[in-house]
């Protein structure tokens, strides 16, 4: 099967598109303000790679995306919290994210971390209640545990803690790979496994598709980490040169450009290595993570 992976990401991402403005509270629904505020981020321009994930790994296995997309939702917005709490004066205290200024300079701070409390509050009620519809109770259960752990302490946040206590310091690369792991990789990890569980994968399959998803999430992670050196505003959205202002851990910074692209190299060949046992079916996938090495935003 070749896959045109254009019309592949259109089609989803229009798909993904449709579905977040379904299941965002409309802005005309008390507090307006709060609903303004979260429609504002996550509809704002951006991938949507993590929702095009999980239809993903629900397809590699033979699973049907209209059975995952309240679940790929559910990525999108747990997603765009961690931007909006990310963006926060307490933390990056960035103007700017998907091209646009950042919730807290439109919003104000209290709105803004509110809108991304309600949005990962959001997130775990869309899972459940569809996981409940395509699978059997224990799985439900099984499912909402993997996404709150791939974002919590011993995921997204645990990773983002470390990050941010490890600024201005000189670390090791294997506490940097434990940062880019918990902090970017895990949730994209896990959305591709959640697809390919409520997709109805077989266990193996789904622990193939993991592999391929942590592997694919560090190499994301270096891509952007050389972005923010290669970069510029008109192309990422955001401003560049962020970390190197902030004193971050890099792979640039700590490996340097050249052996920090090869490394993005090696993980999206790792990726599609893994790949191989799901045959055919998991063609978007690997262009996903092509698109992953080449992209430039
Ligand atoms: C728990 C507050 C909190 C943060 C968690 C995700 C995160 C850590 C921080 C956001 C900033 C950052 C650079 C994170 C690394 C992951 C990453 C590269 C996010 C940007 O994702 P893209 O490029 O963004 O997929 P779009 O806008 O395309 O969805």
């Amino acid at each position: 099967m070749t896959v045109d992976l254009k019309a592949y990401l259109e089609d989803r991402r229009a798909m993904v598109d449709a579905a977040l403005d379904r299941v965002l509270p409309p802005e005309s629904a008390p507090p307006a303000n709060i609903h303004r505020a979260m429609r504002y981020s996550v509809l704002a321009p951006g991938k949507r790679l993590r929702p095009i994930l999980v239809v993903a790994g629900a397809e590699a296995v033979g699973g049907r995306a209209d059975a995952v997309l309240d679940t790929a939702c559910a990525l999108e917005l747990i997603h765009a919290y961690s931007l909006i709490h990310d963006d926060l004066p307490a933390m990056d205290d960035d103007d700017y994210r998907r091209g646009r200024l950042t919730s807290h300079k439109v919003f104000g701070e209290a709105l803004a971390i509110l809108a991304g409390d309600a949005l990962l509050t959001l997130a775990f009620r869309l899972i459940a209640l569809e996981a409940a519809r395509v699978a059997a109770p224990t799985t439900v259960g099984a499912v909402v545990a993997e996404v709150a752990e791939a974002a919590g302490t011993d995921g997204m946040v645990g990773g983002q803690v470390v990050d941010i206590e490890s600024e201005g310091k000189t670390i090791s690369a294997e506490m940097l790979d434990y940062i880019h792991l918990h902090k970017t990789a895990a949730l994209i990890r896990v959305a591709l496994r959640v697809g390919a569980i409520l997709g109805g994968g077989r266990p193996e399959q789904v622990e193939a598709i993991g592999r391929a998803g942590r592997a694919l999430g560090l190499a994301f992670q270096i891509v952007d980490d050389i972005l923010d050196v290669e970069g510029n505003l008109a192309e990422l959205g955001k401003t560049a040169g962020s970390d190197e202002r902030k004193q971050k851990a890099t792979y640039p910074s700590l490996h340097g450009l050249p052996a920090s692209k090869a490394r993005a190299r090696e993980l999206i060949e790792e990726t599609k290595r893994l790949l191989v046992p799901l045959g055919p079916a998991a063609e978007p996938i690997r262009a996903l993570a092509d698109f992953v090495l080449e992209r430039r935003s």
